[in-house]
C-alpha cells in the first residue's frame, strides 16, 4: 500500500521513536456509528439464499461441487474492503469467518465494518466476525521476553511505519468518511462476555468447517499474517485442515513499496510489518500458499476508463456505488493528484481474489518450496521476499501468480477486472 501523504512519510521518518505508549493503538480512535445511504442487498426483508448448504459433512445442492469454505483475514483498509465485497459476492466461497489484526492499515476495531458488509450482502449468514491480532509477532515476542519489565509492551518497530491520521487507519476505520453508505448490522457480532483468543476463534471456525464440510480450509489473507502465524503456533498441526493460504504479499523481482520507510526499497508492506508472521508462514512445509505479490498486482494499474466503467456501473447496485465512491475518494485525495494515482493505483487485495476464484483470465505461475523472508531487525532489510540459498531449506509449497491477461485499452478491458465488475453487480 502507498501512503498517500509523502509528507507525512518524511515526518514519520526523520521523528525520532516515541515512547511506546505513544505509538500503541488506541482503542479510543473507533469509528463513529452512522446508518444510511444506498440500501440494498438485505433491505426488505429477503435473506441470503445460502448457495452452500451441508449436510451430514458435506456440501449438498446443485453448487455442491464447487462450494469451498473459507476465512478472510484482512487488513481493512481500501482493497481489502473490496476483496470482502468480491468474496462476499462470490456465491461459492462458503464464508466461515472474518478477522481484522489492528496492526496494519485500520485498527482491529475496523471488524465493524466487516461485519456491516456481512449482514448487508448476506443478510442472516451470521458468519463470525473476530478483532485478530493487535500487535504483531515481534512486539509479541518481545513483550513476553520483557514481561516483568514496568512497560511489557514495547511496540513501535515496523507497526509505526503506519500512519494514524488523514488517509492513515483512522480513515480507514470509518472508511474514508463512506460509513454512511453502509446499513449497520443489527447483530451482535462482538460479546465480550464470550470473548477468547483469535487463534482459538480461527481454530474454532476451521475444525466447524470442516467438520460441516468435509473440505479444508482456504485461508485468504490481505494484510500481514499475524493471526494465522499465532494460531498455527498454538495449533501447529491445524495445517492438516488447510487447503491453502491465498496471500496477497510480498515483491520477489520488483521492488516493494515501504514508502514510509526510507532506505528500504525491497520490502513489501504485509510481509514488513509483520515479518516474523510471513517467515513463519513461508517455513512451515506443511503449507500451500497461492501468493500474488506486487510482481502480478503491477501488471494492472488502474486508469481513467476503468473509473468511468466504474461509476456507469454505479446505478446499478449497492456494491459498485460503495466501491466506485470509495476509489473515487482514494484517487481525489491522492498525493500528486489523479495524474499520479493513474500511474501507481490497482486494487492489489480483488486482483489476488481473482486468481484464487480462477476468475483472473490466463494467469502465469512459479511454483517453489523456497521462499522466504528477509527477518532481522533490520528495518532497511526486513520484509523482502527471497528464494533461499540455504542448503536444505524446504518451506511452504508456495505458487507464486507472475503475469495477467492483458487487453488492448488497460486495466477496464482486462478480463481479471471484468471478472470484478462483473462480480459487483451479480
Ligand atoms: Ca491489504
Amino acid at each position: 500500500m502507498f501512503v498517500k501523504s509523502f509528507l507525512l512519510s518524511v515526518l514519520l521518518a526523520s521523528t525520532s521513536f516515541a515512547s511506546p505508549a505513544k505509538c500503541r493503538p488506541t482503542s479510543s480512535e473507533s469509528a463513529p456509528s452512522t446508518t444510511g445511504g444506498y440500501i440494498k442487498p438485505g433491505s426488505g426483508g429477503s435473506k441470503y439464499q445460502n448457495a452452500c448448504p451441508t449436510k451430514n459433512g458435506k456440501y449438498v445442492g446443485p453448487n455442491a461441487s464447487k462450494c469451498f469454505p473459507i476465512i478472510l483475514d484482512a487488513d481493512a483498509e481500501t482493497d481489502d474492503l473490496l476483496a470482502a465485497i468480491y468474496t462476499l459476492k462470490t456465491d461459492h466461497a462458503d464464508v466461515r469467518g472474518l478477522a481484522v489484526p489492528g496492526i496494519g492499515w485500520a485498527h482491529g476495531s475496523a471488524a465493524a465494518n466487516l461485519a456491516d458488509f456481512a449482514d448487508h450482502l448476506r443478510p442472516g449468514s451470521n458468519i463470525p466476525v473476530s478483532i485478530g491480532a493487535g500487535y504483531n509477532l515481534y512486539e509479541q515476542d518481545l513483550a513476553l521476553t520483557l514481561a516483568n519489565a514496568s512497560d511489557p509492551n514495547p511496540g513501535c518497530k515496523y507497526q509505526k511505519s503506519v500512519p494514524e491520521g488523514f488517509t492513515g487507519r483512522v480513515d480507514s476505520d470509518i472508511l474514508f468518511g463512506l460509513q454512511y453508505l453502509v446499513p449497520r448490522t443489527s447483530r451482535k457480532w462482538r460479546d465480550l462476555r464470550k470473548w477468547q483468543s483469535i487463534e482459538d476463534d480461527i481454530k474454532q471456525w476451521i475444525d466447524k468447517a470442516y467438520a460441516e464440510t468435509g473440505k479444508k480450509v482456504t485461508y485468504f489473507i490481505t494484510g500481514p499474517a499475524t493471526d494465522l502465524a499465532q494460531t498455527l503456533r498454538k495449533y501447529p498441526t491445524l495445517t492438516h485442515k488447510i487447503d491453502q493460504v491465498v496471500w496477497m504479499g510480498g515483491a520477489l523481482d520488483v521492488p516493494g513499496n515501504l514508502y514510509m520507510v526510507p532506505g528500504n526499497p525491497v520490502g513489501e508492506y504485509n510481509i514488513y510489518i509483520d515479518c516474523v508472521a510471513a517467515k513463519e508462514i513461508f517455513n512451515n512445509a506443511a503449507l500451500k500458499v497461492l501468493l500474488v505479490p506486487l510482481d502480478f498486482t503491477n501488471n494492472l494499474v488502474l486508469n481513467a476508463p476503468f473509473m468511468s466503467g466504474l461509476k456507469a456501473l454505479a446505478p446499478k447496485s449497492w456494491e459498485a456505488n460503495f466501491v466506485h465512491e470509495l476509489l473515487a475518494v482514494n484517487r481525489d485525495t491522492w498525493y500528486g493528484g489523479e495524474e499520479v494515482f493513474y500511474q501507481q493505483y490497482t486494487i492489489w487485495d480483488p486482483l489476488a481474489a481473482a486468481v484464487m476464484f480462477g476468475e483472473a483470465g490466463k494467469v502465469t505461475f512459479e511454483t517453489s518450496n523456497k521462499i522466504d523472508t528477509v527477518c532481522t531487525g533490520n528495518i532497511e532489510k526486513d520484509g523482502q521476499t527471497i528464494r533461499s540459498k540455504v542448503a536444505g531449506y524446504k518451506g511452504a509449497n508456495v505458487k507464486i501468480a507472475k503475469t495477467l491477461e492483458t487487453a488492448p485499452g488497460g486495466s477496464v478491458n482486462y478480463p481479471i477486472i471484468k471478472s470484478f465488475f462483473k462480480s459487483l453487480v451479480r
